[in-house]
Formats: structure tokens, sequence, C-alpha cells
């Protein structure tokens, strides 16, 4: 490969953050790559309906409310979560922001 540079190791950065977010328990169902805040998941189709995630990378809070409110649950990277249940959050997220 001509011109390469070496994709090198970088500190995480907002831009490359990441969540998957599925609609159905173990990671089953329509899933949703969420690379940055947002404030009203109506607009992603998936407000109330998150049921299983997985943390790519960065430090994830998940809000009941709209525009970050109502907080109850964060989440490191490596995390994830098979069912919300168990963390009393099923169908209940309705907003996603790095924190
Ligand atoms: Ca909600």
């Amino acid at each position: 490969m001509a011109a390469g540079v070496a994709a090198l190791p970088s500190p995480a950065s907002a831009a490359n953050e990441r969540i998957d977010v599925w609609l159905d328990a173990g990671f089953n169902g329509h899933r949703t790559i969420i690379m940055g805040n947002n404030p009203d998941l109506r607009r992603s189709g998936i407000d109330n309906a998150i049921s299983s995630l997985r943390v790519h990378s960065g430090r994830w809070c998940l809000f009941d409310g709209y525009n970050y409110t109502k907080s109850f649950i964060d989440v490191v990277p490596g995390e994830q979560i098979a069912d919300l249940t168990t963390r009393n959050g099923n169908d209940k997220i309705s907003s996603i922001r790095l924190c």
C-alpha cells in the first residue's frame, strides 16, 4: 500500500464513540447504532423501545425522559446489557448522551 499511514490507536474522542441498541432482549430485533448525543429518540423511531445494548466506546447516560431528563442508567465502554429489565430500563429510554 502506498502512502500508508498506520492507523494508530488514539484516545477516545466523541466523534468515534458508539453504542449499539436493540429493540429486543438478547441483542435481537432491529439494531440502531448511536454515535453521538441524541436528545429525542422519537426521531430515530426507537423511543421507549430499547431492550438491550452494547457499548463499543464511550461512557453513556441513558434517560427515561427527553432532553436528558430522568436519568436512570449509565454504562461504560465494553459493557453490555442483554435485558434492560434487569436495570429497570426496558422500553423506557427516550434520550442518550455521552456522560
Ligand atoms: Ca421514556
